[in-house]
């Protein structure tokens, strides 16, 4: 029986442990669900309260997106994400995980749940079953709502949430700028999958945007100014080609 990935299928975590999964050669299926339909699926599958989670072929539950990483590495077909002589590499997982991938999905959702067309647009990109969809359609205005509050997504918040998401891309600019191919040298690890994953809400990289996210056309200008903006960096620029090498 293969594994079994519970996610919310546009969640960039979750893009985070299913790109380690499938570089890592596993057998999975993906159970996707919208968010707060998501607690029924990890309540059964004995997880935490967030996805991703993941139930092994033999039953386990790896529920945190980094632990999914270390469980490829250890039972996975490609070279090791996070590798024991370099340390800095969890570093920067850790770092990114805390800090740039709260602030990109509350920069992601404050400019695009607003669009009515964008939402209907996520719910019929598929991955999640066909009554979620349907009641979460009917249901949008309490989605948003809840979605709002449970993550703080305001103006203030999307103005605080863009200092850091400046703050991780400048810190990445950093490290690249003595010309290193990688966040930690010449290996590609966590910390670069990482990065790349938890900024694609803000980056819209096309293997990600094509599949889980609103079409430009329902995306707002002031979206479009801000991923064009971040594009732009050292940072950004860094994040589409590991999208485009290694995706
Ligand atoms: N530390 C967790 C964070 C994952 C996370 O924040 N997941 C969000 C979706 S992007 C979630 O499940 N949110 C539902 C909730 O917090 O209630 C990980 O890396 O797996």
């Amino acid at each position: 029986m293969p594994a079994r990935l519970v996610t919310i299928p546009f969640s960039h975590y979750c893009e985070k442990a299913r790109w380690a999964l499938e570089r890592a050669g596993v057998d999975f299926v993906e159970d996707g669900h919208l968010p707060i339909y998501s607690y029924l699926a990890l309540r059964r599958a004995g997880a935490g309260r967030t996805v991703p989670a993941l139930i092994t072929a033999d039953g386990a539950v790896v529920a945190d997106s980094t632990d999914i990483l270390r469980w490829c590495d250890a039972h996975g077909r490609a070279a090791p994400l996070a590798p024991a002589d370099l340390p800095a590499a969890a570093e920067l997982e850790d770092d990114f995980d805390l800090h740039l991938g709260p602030a990109a999905r509350r920069l992601g959702y404050f400019h695009l749940l607003p669009s009515k067309r964008g939402f209907a647009e996520l719910l019929d990109r598929g991955g999640v079953p066909g009554w979620q969809a349907r009641s979460g359609r009917l249901a949008r205005p309490v989605v948003v709502r809840l979605i709002k509050r449970g993550l703080r997504i305001d103006a203030a918040g999307a103005a605080r949430s863009r200092v850091v998401v400046d703050a991780a891309f400048a810190k990445v600019g950093a490290l690249l700028a003595d010309g290193r191919r990688y966040l930690c040298g010449d290996r590609f690890t966590a910390a670069d999958l990482t990065f790349a994953a938890l900024a694609a809400p803000v980056l819209m990289p096309d293997a990600y945007a094509t599949a889980y996210m609103p079409s430009p056309a329902n995306q707002p200008p002031s979206f479009r100014a801000l991923v064009d903006e971040l594009r732009a960096t050292p940072a950004g620029a860094f994040g589409l080609r590991v999208y485009a090498e290694h995706r």
